[in-house]
């Protein structure tokens, strides 16, 4: 089964948002027209507790995108975004949601963030949706969203890890920071994945 993976297209993440990812909003209508080519159809949410260790608000001293540890990892210091409840971490309403089958939310633990869709970035707890997709037999992944070099990105690694064929369409992701992008496309074509554009699909 062909699926489509929506990753965090939240209000957080688009213009006037929290943590506006550059041209984000240009995924939107790309992504609309995708859904009706796809079989299933689920989406994820980055969901954190107000007082998130990835904001950078949650510890003395730093400041937005500053680098510092959460636990274990290193951990990429955030403004506060998708705060459980707001309108910053709501899907986005112009995103068509009706054929969104299932949304998995992540970020949820406030000593631990979650960039990937299946695992938390210190890989102790599942989100459900590996187990979710292969219930379903899903065999291809199609992931867009945002951002392109984090929780794309991020998702793209484990799916292939996880051992479904994926794939990022191109010019419905878009990333916080072009050179984060090229690593982890770079990153992603070594395990395997493949990149392509929405008209390929269309
Ligand atoms: C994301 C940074 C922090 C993402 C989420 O959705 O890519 N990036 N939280
Ligand atoms: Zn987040």
């Amino acid at each position: 089964m062909k699926t489509l993976l929506i990753v965090d297209v939240q209000n957080d993440f688009l213009l006037g948002g929290a943590l506006a990812v550059p041209f984000g909003d240009e995924v939107i209508e790309v992504i609309n027209k995708l859904m009706p080519k796809f079989e299933l159809v689920v989406a994820t949410q980055d969901w954190h507790p107000a007082n998130h260790g990835s904001f950078a608000s949650a510890h003395l001293g730093m400041k937005p995108f500053d680098v510092g540890r959460l636990g274990s990892v290193e951990q990429v210091m955030w403004p506060d975004h998708c705060v459980q409840g707001t309108s910053g971490a709501e899907l986005s309403s112009k995103l068509n949601s009706n054929a969104i089958e299932a949304i998995f939310r992540k970020g949820t633990d406030a000593m631990i963030d979650s960039y990937s869709a299946f695992y938390d970035n210190a890989r102790m707890k599942s989100t459900g949706l590996g187990s979710y997709l292969k219930g379903r037999n899903v065999s291809e992944l199609f992931i867009v969203g945002l951002a392109a070099d984090y929780c794309v990105g991020f998702s793209a690694l484990d799916a292939l890890e996880l051992g479904f064929r994926t794939m990022v369409v191109d010019d419905a992701t878009k990333p916080i920071s072009e050179k984060d992008f090229i690593a982890m496309r770079q990153k992603i074509h070594n395990q395997g994945g493949a990149f392509l554009i929405s008209s390929e699909i269309l």
